[in-house]
């Protein structure tokens, strides 16, 4: 650890000897926090990392847009342009993969959720669905269940490991959570959470921001610190031990994400592919979704804080928005992929400016909550290794079915708790009749089969059914064929024994 001295020498050859400014006011305490703080930090990147967020801020990159060009639909696959046998074909390849062992999964949850307004990590969160199942715990049963349907499948006991990406903000309540509730079933074993960097904020002058008088303002690197973080935690060598040659990386909000997606699985490998993103259509212009596109015939993101509102609201002839190849966070990468990025690339990913509010003490030791923002924070973004990729590919899937993200508090129109319990659902619903239910609903009244509402709006019925069960509607014939069922109905595992057994 650095003592006060060497602290105060670092920080006053690199121009930020503002930092140690309120020493004299802090206990024992907190000094020796403040100097681990400190130990922690780059101090020898600190110069570049504040000239480069000073100057970014002044001059931001110039917009991609005059560059830009949709990605051909022809080379973007699709689960309802394609056949069935090419479904089938794809899950197959994906369960045996999966079967093998070689299939981990990757969740980003290094964000501190400010959107939605909670003080604890997203995945901990409880839309209000019947069953009261939060994200971590619906993800938790998918993976079990998608290992049970590979080994059913393809044979031997296999395993999907789960690793977590975390920050210094979501690591230690997350780990409480998982052991609080016995990993929800899964080999502690299997899950592995690790934490991403911290970067500090800096302000428009070029200075690191004190959150508090012994406390730098400091944020993740968003969710390209992924790279980075795979380094500083040998994942890469832990899924080489596995044997683990694919993985899929999501993002914690979408209550609908398919976790080790057999048929996404599938796809990218038959394809060769080393990388791949999901993709769904745009549903408007403003969607705070990125956009798979080419930039000089190379395919990449632009995010949605990146695009020019009259570039995302072109439209085709037909009237259909230009760029509507919907980026949700969901992608495929090689173990080789990764290597390549760790080794070569890492370095190179771009950094992206974001301007926050950044509460912060004041020169006279004042607490302030900025109404303006006053803060530079930069971020890398998890789809800015695609430019690297030697056979990227993108999917695209159906909204309705894999995506509703969780990102604004109730009361916003979109993207909250409850379309999010909407949309979950409203899909279990669908199933339940596909497989031959009739459903009542709170009144006695039947559900008409052909009740299907979109995305986020109120289901026709409160149906919900354990990922434990059904992973994505299969085996529910055999269950639900010809059953009439009132609702409120949870189909978890107790029930669908007591089915089978009638
Ligand atoms: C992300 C995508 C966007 C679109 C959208 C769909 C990026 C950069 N943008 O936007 O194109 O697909 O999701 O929902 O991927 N995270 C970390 N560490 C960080 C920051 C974020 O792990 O430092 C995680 C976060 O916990 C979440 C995921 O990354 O699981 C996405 O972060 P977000 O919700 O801030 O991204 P958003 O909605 O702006």
């Amino acid at each position: 650890m650095l003592s006060y001295e060497e602290a105060q020498q670092h920080l006053e050859a690199v121009g930020q000897a503002h930092v140690l400014q309120f020493w004299s006011e802090l206990s024992d305490e907190e000094r020796q926090s403040f100097l681990q703080e400190l130990s922690q930090l780059d101090l020898k990147g600190l110069k570049n990392h504040c000239e480069g967020a000073q100057r970014a801020a002044e001059c931001p990159p110039e917009s991609l847009d005059q560059h830009i060009e949709p990605v051909p639909p022809g080379s973007i696959g699709s689960v309802r342009k394609s056949d069935g046998k090419s479904l089938e074909e794809w899950e197959n390849e994906g369960l045996l993969q999966i079967s093998k062992s070689r299939v981990g999964v990757l969740l980003l949850a290094g964000g501190q959720g400010t959107r939605l307004g909670v003080q604890y990590p997203k995945g901990m969160y409880d839309v209000g669905l019947p069953s009261r199942k939060t994200l971590y715990q619906i993800q938790a049963e998918r993976i079990q269940r998608v290992q049970q349907l590979a080994e059913r499948r393809h044979g031997p006991e296999c395993s999907i490991p789960w690793y977590i990406m975390t920050s210094e903000f979501t690591l230690a309540p997350t780990e409480k959570f998982f052991k609080e509730n016995n990993y929800f079933g899964l080999k502690p074993s299997d899950v592995l959470m690790f934490e991403q960097r911290m970067i500090p904020a800096v302000s428009f002058d070029g200075k690191v921001i004190l959150q508090g008088k012994g406390k730098i303002a400091m944020a993740p690197d968003g969710n390209g610190g992924l790279y980075q973080a795979l380094v500083d935690n040998a994942v890469l060598e832990d899924m080489k031990k596995r044997g683990l040659e694919y993985l899929h990386v999501y993002c914690v909000d979408n209550i609908l994400v398919k976790m080790a997606d057999p048929v996404f699985i599938g796809f990218c490998v038959s394809r060769g592919a080393d990388c791949g993103a999901k993709v769904v259509e745009k549903a408007s212009p403003v969607e705070p979704v990125g956009v798979v596109c080419r930039v000089q015939g190379v395919t990449q993101v632009v995010e949605y804080s990146e695009i020019q509102p009259e570039t995302a609201q072109l439209r085709g002839p037909g009237g259909e928005l230009v760029f509507s190849a919907g980026n949700i966070c969901n992608h495929f990468f090689t173990r080789a992929f990764l290597q390549d990025v760790a080794e070569k690339f890492k370095d190179q990913l771009k950094q992206h400016v974001a301007l926050k509010k950044v509460p912060f003490v004041d020169s006279c030791g004042n607490q302030v909550k900025p109404t303006k923002p006053n803060g530079i924070k930069m971020e890398k973004f998890v789809f800015d290794v695609f430019p690297f990729s030697r056979n990227f590919v993108a999917f695209e899937v159906v909204r309705e079915d894999e995506f509703s993200p969780l990102k604004n508090a109730d009361g916003a129109p979109t993207d909250s708790p409850t379309t999010a319990r909407n949309s979950l659902l409203n899909q279990h619903c669908r199933w339940a009749v596909a497989a031959g239910a009739t459903l009542l609903d709170e009144h006695g009244k039947a559900v008409p089969p052909s009740s299907s509402v979109s995305v986020g709006d109120a289901p026709p019925a409160q149906c919900e059914i354990s990922p434990l069960v059904s992973y994505f509607g299969e085996g529910l014939d055999q269950l639900l064929k010809e059953r009439t069922l009132k609702t409120p109905f949870i189909l978890d595992e107790k029930r669908a024994s007591e089915l089978q057994a009638q």
